[in-house]
């Protein structure tokens, strides 16, 4: 397939005139710019790369919103996740399947063309492993695959309550594993794996893994698969880092780092509260800090400082975590925001040599996320993903902007219906802003909701 753009978001930046030629695989065989006249239809508007979601836990979506409710319970980080383990408690396959498919649809029209999906409700209400062990991973996997989303499955461990050894209590049961189970439920996924499903591994945070574990399963997964990714929630709360530093002495971001486990193939998931010297730490690794910004805000976790990475030659990828937020303009402003409101300036989050705030902000997210999900290449570039969102520029909203403030006017200005086509590994799944199964999508998603009422209707 040759696709001919009028303009496309190349790594020199927004370029005129681009044929992408896309192989039989879903990658990018050849970008040729300046390419007129050769008789081939031109799609108008801005090609930009997808954008890939680092972090998704697809069943939180049926409860965005609803746990906004002050007064019941605690107004914190753990009041919330009290409320999510009522929505846990009631999950079938079929339900994770339904809301998997909704969510995965809202993504690719809102021009995320990838998702690590950080899967950690694993078994039946009653805590006991399906009859195939791997029912509900293979939930969310077909769920991404009926919506042709590209998706790395990051099959996380989970082995106690809290640092030390602390039990397991009520919803956690869904999410328990030994070590050797794990393993042979991660080598059951990696046998099934495909062009656009790949399989990764994370280990849910440093609470909820033992040091042996943690150690065992890393050493396993880099022995079958030197660049597979692993993922770990790490540092998002207060409370995490007191009791990290209370059972261990150490800070997560330390102690992760201490253990020499630590490659570019990590991607540590709010990173949130990091010293200076962590921070600097995760930037000579070359792991990938997942941010998710309006997770993060909403869950009042803390500031993350994003401009020190980026100085200290650190990457970042965006995540959507809870979908309190499906669209990757809000994690972008949300970040830059929030250093701005912190720094009292402008401009904050910049790669280093870059000046362009909304351009350098989307580069840097899609080549840290695709590096998180394990892509080999990114961007629109020879051998990456045929993963590509399609701006309408002829909309009354973009008149009078130049090629060069496209991007930037795309991340931070009201552009709401800009995104009119998206293709991935090649194939086009939302044509005129919709996705072409949204109507059957929605239908499933209506009736999950419909039988799981009492739990997502929290907030009434
Ligand atoms: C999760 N979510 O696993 O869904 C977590 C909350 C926990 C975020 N951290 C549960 N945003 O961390 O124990
Ligand atoms: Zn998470």
């Amino acid at each position: 397939v040759r696709l001919l753009f009028e303009r496309a978001l190349l790594p020199a930046g927004v370029v005129r005139d681009v044929a992408l030629e896309v192989g039989a695989d879903g990658f990018i065989s050849a970008v040729t710019a300046g390419v007129r006249g050769d008789g081939a239809p031109v799609i108008r508007g801005l090609a930009l790369p997808g954008m890939p979601n680092l972090h998704s836990h697809a069943f939180q979506r049926a409860m965005a919103g609803l746990a906004e409710v002050a007064g019941r319970g605690e107004r914190s980080f753990w009041g919330w996740r009290a409320v999510m383990y009522r929505l846990v408690e009631r999950l079938a396959p079929e339900d994770v399947a339904a809301i998997a498919a909704f969510l995965y649809v809202e993504l690719l029209e809102a021009g995320y063309t990838s998702v690590g999906e950080f899967h950690y409700l694993h078994h039946d209400i009653g805590g006991q492993p399906y009859p195939d062990p791997a029912a509900m991973a293979l939930a969310v996997r077909r769920a991404a695959g009926e919506v042709g989303l590209r998706q790395t499955l990051l099959p996380t461990l989970y082995q106690q309550g809290n640092f030390g050894g602390a039990p397991l209590e009520g919803a956690q049961r869904r999410f328990q594993h030994d070590t050797g189970r794990f393993l042979d439920y991660v080598q059951a996924l990696r046998a099934r794996d495909s062009q656009l499903a790949r399989t990764g591994v994370a280990f849910h945070s440093l609470r909820a893994v033992p040091p042996a574990a943690l150690a065992e399963v890393t050493a396993a997964v880099r022995a079958a698969d030197p660049v597979c990714p692993l993922h770990v929630h790490i540092a998002e709360q207060q409370r995490e880092v007191a009791d990290c530093v209370a059972w261990s002495g150490r800070r997560p971001v330390e102690y992760l780092l201490e253990s020499g486990v630590v490659d570019a193939g990590w991607c540590l998931v709010h990173a949130t509260h990091v010293s200076a010297a962590e921070l600097a730490a995760i930037a000579a690794v070359g792991a990938v800090v997942g941010l998710c910004p309006t997770t993060e805000g909403n869950l009042g976790d803390g500031r993350f400082a994003l401009d020190e990475l980026l100085a200290a030659g650190g990457r970042f990828g965006i995540g959507s975590d809870s979908h309190v937020s499906v669209d990757p303009r809000e994690e972008l402003r949300s970040a830059e925001y929030t250093l701005r409101l912190w720094r009292e300036r402008r401009a904050v989050a910049l790669t280093p040599g870059a000046t362009h705030t909304g351009a350098a902000l989307y580069a840097a997210a899609v080549a840290g996320g695709g590096q998180a999900l394990g892509h080999a290449h990114h961007g629109l570039a020879s051998g990456g993903p045929a993963d590509v969102v399609l701006i309408d520029t002829d909309r009354a909203e973009f008149c009078g902007v130049p090629d060069a403030a496209l991007v930037d006017a795309y991340v931070f200005a009201p552009r709401p219906a800009a995104i009119d086509r998206v293709w991935v590994g090649g194939h086009e799944v939302v044509a005129g802003g919709r996705h072409r199964a949204r109507g059957l999508v929605e239908e499933r998603y209506r009736a999950s909701i419909a039988r799981l009422a009492p739990a997502t209707a929290e907030g009434s």
